[in-house]
């Protein structure tokens, strides 16, 4: 709608003055064909990632204030808008990994964001939410919803690593954080101890009083239960997109476990390799065991154990495992938000696999 009147150019400069904006010059812009989040596809190797964590803890210690030794994830589509980066892994989802040394404490507090975190390395630590405390191993999956007290004591003697994951750009863009410290440092244990694993042995039994308090019941998902039922889900068909893989859920509602942050663990026997396919949400891919290559929009990011990338949203993707051992991905990913704003889609590749027109890093 553009046209040469001599007044436009004057026009549009008061706008901006009066911090307004013309519509007809900005459409294309506000509302694109197509999804283009500013999150890129991208991949971090563990060798870097693990060294400059275990550095930190030559550097810093947790206390009040920093609260957590975490080096996170910084995507580059972010990175002109911060520093560092604006700690967006994509649209909605943050991530980092954390270091916890033996004998050290991080301090108790809550918030609205959601937690959700993948041990990575180590033994001896352990995590209280809401008094419960939660005994972390490697393969183990544990959430920490909005608005639960949490804190981490190390009383073993090697270093931990884990995975982190929070919906801190989604709370961000919506302007509804809250951030509260605890009275004391830690807070105290009160619930007994194993109390998740004595509600939640067998699946598909609940407690009755589930009934009543549904929200995120179940604290940890220990490594072994994930790895049999992949393992029996492995003697029947794959999924054509994801192999085979399981999603962790609250076991009272079949909801997700990290309610805004979805979460799952893929196992890929070698040889395999899934078929392409896009969806509106995006997802974070921290590879637990194994070797092979994804294709992102064509690009072919080699992996190895311990890397992360991330698939944007509406990015077409496939894996392979090129290894002799099942690969094992586990990944984080905004489907609960998508689907409860009823914005998810999802298609298949036409022909199954993307042509390779690029390599990463290039
Ligand atoms: C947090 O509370 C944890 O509890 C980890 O371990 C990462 C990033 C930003 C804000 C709070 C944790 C976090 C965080």
């Amino acid at each position: 709608m553009d046209n040469d009147n001599p007044r436009l150019d004057t026009y549009y400069a008061e706008l901006r003055q009066h911090h307004l904006g013309p519509l007809w010059n900005s459409i294309g812009r506000l509302m694109t064909h197509e999804p283009r989040p500013r999150a890129e596809a991208h991949l971090w190797r563990w060798s870097d990632v693990r060294r400059y964590v275990m550095e930190s803890g030559t550097l810093v210690v947790p206390d009040r204030g920093g609260e957590r030794r975490v080096i996170f994830f910084a995507n580059p589509g972010f990175q002109e808008l911060e520093p560092w980066g604006w700690g967006a892994m994509t649209n909605t989802l943050y991530a980092g990994v954390q270091l916890l040394l033996p004998g050290e404490k991080a301090p108790s507090h809550r918030h609205n964001q959601n937690a959700i975190r993948f041990v990575l390395e180590g033994r001896g630590a352990y995590t209280i939410v809401e008094g419960e405390r939660i005994d972390m191993e490697p393969g183990d999956f544990l959430i920490t919803p909005a608005g639960l007290w949490h804190d981490h004591v190390h009383a073993g003697t090697e270093p931990m690593l884990w995975f982190d994951c929070l919906d801190i750009p989604l709370l961000y863009q919506l302007g509804v954080m809250f951030f509260e410290n605890y009275p004391d440092y830690n807070q105290p244990i009160t619930k007994p101890s194993g109390y998740t694993e004595k509600r939640y042995q067998t699946s598909g039994l609940r407690p009755i009083q589930d009934r009543r308090t549904v929200y995120a019941p179940q604290a940890v998902f220990k490594w072994r239960s994930t790895q049999d039922a992949l393992r029996r889900l492995a003697e029947l068909e794959p999924d054509p997109y994801d192999g085979y893989g399981v999603e962790y859920v609250n076991p009272a509602t079949g909801e997700a476990a990290g309610i805004t942050i979805g979460a799952a663990m893929q196992l890929l026997p070698s040889g395999h390799h899934t078929q392409a396919h896009r969806h509106v949400h995006s997802t974070i891919y921290h590879v637990f065991r194994g070797s092979g290559y994804s294709v992102i929009n064509g690009v072919r990011f080699a992996w190895h154990a311990g890397d992360t990338f991330v698939v944007p949203n509406w990015a077409w993707h496939e894996h392979h495992n090129t290894g002799a051992e099942d690969a094992y991905l586990f990944s984080t990913h905004d489907a609960p938000v998508m689907e409860r704003l009823g914005l998810e889609r999802e298609e298949s590749y036409p022909d199954g696999y993307q042509p390779v027109t690029g390599e990463y890093p290039g």
